[in-house]
């Protein structure tokens, strides 16, 4: 294989990418964004999503999850719609005017998360599918490819995804990312220490984080700001790229200003802020 491995993503990226608002915008313009999950006992990591998605500067966005989520979501995060929901069917009214949708935090294997991917999965909106939802379709949803969908898999789901094991997946994981993107199309963010993002593209790498952000939720944080990105109108590709950039270059700062143990997903959100805005 003679193509280069990847290229390497650099923080001026994101100020290329993410230029100001136009003084004249309105929360219509800036999109409508869809996260759903949060089963029973994962209600922080549907939460953890939408909360960054409101951070990376959505205009609206929608939190679907279980009825007992719903109290506690809206007293952390009331800016966010929250829609508590016992069945998949209640879900489709609420997807309508959605411009991008989120589905896989916490949204567990049993038959509620089974009905929402379906349900999801039958609209044509652009998607970014994490956690559960991918543990899903490696399952229960095998071979479906979408161009317009991008999939967030953890070295462990990645393996789930490729019927391998964790080890085969972090021993070349170039590799693995290209086969995950042929199988099933899109763009594939392959996390991990050295996360890569792999579209029609190529193979970007992204060189920053830290060993810190090896805790719960982070996952779920960056799902949120790829969305909100999306939301606002970036090419699926070039939103996985930023928000990957923006999410890491935020769990270094977040580690320079308290240092790595102890960082908590939640910390970042508000630090991702900062970095997708031009000139801070
Ligand atoms: P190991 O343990 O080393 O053998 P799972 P999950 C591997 C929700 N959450 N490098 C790891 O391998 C999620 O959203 C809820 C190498 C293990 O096999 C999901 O819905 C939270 N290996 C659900 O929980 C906060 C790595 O993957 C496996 C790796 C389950 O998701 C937490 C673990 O993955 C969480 O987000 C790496 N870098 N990373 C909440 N507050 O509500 C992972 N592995 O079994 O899919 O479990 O990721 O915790
Ligand atoms: P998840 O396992 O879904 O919660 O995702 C973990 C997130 O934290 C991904 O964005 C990873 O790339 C990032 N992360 C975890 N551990 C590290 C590490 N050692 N170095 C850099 N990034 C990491
Ligand atoms: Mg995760």
């Amino acid at each position: 294989d003679i193509r280069p491995i990847a290229w390497r993503l650099a923080p001026q990226y994101l100020t290329e990418m993410l230029p100001a608002r136009p003084r004249d915008t309105h929360k219509g313009a800036l999109g409508f964004a869809g996260v759903i999950g949060g089963a029973p006992g994962y209600g922080g990591a549907a939460l953890l999503a939408a909360e960054a998605c409101a951070r990376s500067g959505a205009g609206r966005v929608m939190l679907a999850t279980a009825p007992e989520h719903v109290t506690a979501s809206l007293v952390r995060c009331p800016e966010v719609m929250v829609r508590g929901l016992i069945h998949a069917t209640q879900l489709p009214p609420l997807l309508e005017s959605l411009s991008v949708l989120a589905i896989g935090p916490g949204l567990s294997l049993d038959s509620w998360g089974q009905a929402m991917l379906q349900c999801a999965l039958e609209q044509s909106l652009p998607m970014v599918v994490d956690a559960d939802a991918l543990n899903l379709l490696a399952s229960r949803f095998m071979g479906m490819q979408r161009d317009n969908w991008i999939l967030t898999p953890h070295p462990g789901e990645a393996a789930r995804l490729l019927g391998c094991s964790v080890a085969e997946v972090e021993a070349d994981r170039p590799t693995a990312a290209r086969q995950l993107q042929s199988r099933l199309g899109g763009v594939v963010v392959l996390k991990g220490a050295g996360t890569l993002i792999c579209g029609p593209r190529g193979l970007a790498l992204c060189p920053y984080g830290n060993p810190g952000m090896a805790s719960g939720g982070m996952g779920d944080v960056l799902t949120g700001l790829i969305t909100g990105l999306v939301a606002q109108g970036l090419e699926l590709e070039q939103a996985a790229q930023c928000a990957v950039l923006a999410h890491a270059l935020a769990g270094d700062r977040a580690a320079r200003q308290a240092g790595e143990r102890g960082l908590l997903a939640s910390d970042l959100a508000f630090c991702a802020r900062i970095l997708i805005n031009p000139t801070m």
